[in-house]
């Protein structure tokens, strides 16, 4: 009998299928060569490595799962095995990857027309337009039903007013899928850069997501025509049907991050020498990494079974919510376990728990609060909404 894997420990990968194991090695050998060597000091920078972009797209990373338009349509589970080697280098390149994909590319595709999807899902995919998702507003994320910002119908076009705040990749974006009010309820636009009315500012000093672009979109009589309207999005369930796709990733990608630091941190206990041992000979470092493997192999198997059950139609967004409240808060926990483990040296950006830390800062706040899926949760036990 082998002994297991410390990456490993229920031997997960014996459960995936031959393609499933080589879409995942492919990912993590690019991040093996072309993201761990330059992503701290892109952290340290607070510059997204855009650089990276046409790589990413060459492997098919973008919209993988979407089936047609030039997308190979991977299953959800190989989907999510790319979110989790993503976010082992960094969770700002998973963010690229899950809004271009999940929130921006899935609205297109689910709601979008036929010209819609034919214009901007190859070239996405291809990494030649980017994308980000406006749904945050400055008065608060949590309730997005109560969002300000509105279009009003003016002959052919839509004239919308307001603003969205933490979007990642507003600035870099060609193209802008933005959540307003209208008479009718919620709807979904395109809207695109350089449309009059339109523009975007970074949000800078951010202490989490440094190596990701983070801004605020702005809508000052904005003009956008009736055919940049997602004609199948009717109501708030169509932008939450897109955070179930993105929350979905988010759960795998956390255990990506959360694996990159139990790495260092058993490299380290094994080397650092006080009181005459290893650090890895004594009972409580012992315990603490234990508890890591074994918080790890827990999210793990819970990520599995949600893409098995994404992928057989059986996935309720609830399941989704779960998912990602524990193992973002997985990822969390070890990560700090780890930074603690390292010492002092462990505050330093040279060591990577304390950039996956500061990361899933942001990580366990966006596409719904901790709270927020606690309350999705609960409110699927008792039938009651507590928010
Ligand atoms: P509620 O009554 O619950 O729902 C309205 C309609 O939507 C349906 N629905 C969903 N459908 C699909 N997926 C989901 N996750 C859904 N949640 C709800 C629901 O069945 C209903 O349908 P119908 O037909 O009955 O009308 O709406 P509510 O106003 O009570 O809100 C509930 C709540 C609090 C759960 C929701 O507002 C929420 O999820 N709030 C959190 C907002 C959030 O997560 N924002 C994220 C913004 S995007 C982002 O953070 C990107 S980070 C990107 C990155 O860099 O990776
Ligand atoms: P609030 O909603 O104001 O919440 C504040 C606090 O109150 C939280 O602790 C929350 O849990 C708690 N709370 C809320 N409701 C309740 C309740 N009923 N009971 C008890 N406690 C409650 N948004 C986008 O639309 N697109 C993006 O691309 C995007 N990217 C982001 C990137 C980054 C780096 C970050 C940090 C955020 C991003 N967001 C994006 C925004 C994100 O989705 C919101 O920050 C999040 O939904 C929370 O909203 P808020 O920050 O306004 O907090």
């Amino acid at each position: 009998m082998e002994s297991p894997n410390v990456h490993d420990f229920y031997n997960v990968a014996g459960l995936l299928s031959d393609d499933e194991r080589q879409v995942q090695s492919m990912v993590r050998r690019f991040v093996d060569e072309r993201v761990l060597p330059t992503i701290a000091k892109a952290f340290e920078d607070h510059r997204f490595p855009s650089e990276l972009i046409p790589t990413i797209a060459e492997m098919g990373l973008l919209g993988c799962n979407i089936d047609g338009y030039d997308c190979p349509g991977l299953n959800n589970v190989c989907y999510g095995l790319i979110c989790q080697e993503l976010e082992r280098g960094d969770s700002g390149l998973r963010s690229f990857v899950s809004v271009q994909g999940s929130l921006c590319m899935y609205p297109i595709h689910t709601y979008g027309s036929d010209e819609q999807k034919q214009r901007w899902l190859p070239s996405m995919h291809r990494g030649r337009a980017i994308g980000c998702f406006g749904l945050t507003e400055p008065d608060g994320g949590s309730d997005p039903g109560t969002m300000k910002t509105h279009a009003k119908r003016q002959g052919g076009d839509w004239v919308i007013n307001g603003a969205k705040m933490w979007i990642t990749n507003g600035t870099i974006a060609d193209v802008a899928i933005v959540w307003a009010m209208t008479d009718e309820g919620v709807r979904g636009f395109i809207v695109e850069k350089g449309m009059t009315g339109y523009s975007a500012r970074d949000i800078l000093r951010k202490m989490s997501l440094r190596a990701s672009v983070t801004s605020e979109l702005f809508f000052d009589n904005c003009r956008v025509p009736e055919a940049n309207r997602l004609p199948k999005a009717a109501g708030l369930g169509a932008p939450l049907s897109c955070l179930t796709q993105a929350r979905y990733g988010i759960a795998w990608g956390a255990i990506g991050a959360a694996e990159a630091c139990v790495d260092e941190a058993l490299t380290f206990v094994k080397q650092r020498v006080l009181f005459g041992r290893p650090l890895s000979h004594t009972q409580t470092i012992q315990r603490r990494l234990a508890d890591c493997v074994r918080r790890i192999t827990t999210a793990q198997l819970l990520a599995l079974q949600l893409g098995r059950m994404k992928d057989a139609g059986t996935m309720h967004h609830s399941h989704v919510s779960l998912a990602k409240w524990n193992n973002v808060r997985m990822g969390l926990d070890v990560a700090r376990e780890c930074r603690d483990i390292l010492g002092a040296g462990g505050i330093s950006v040279e060591c990577c728990p304390i950039r996956h830390m500061l990361n899933l800062e942001s990580v366990i706040t966006y596409e719904g609060t901790e709270t927020i899926h606690e309350l999705i949760v609960g409110r699927e036990i008792t039938g009651v909404g507590a928010f």
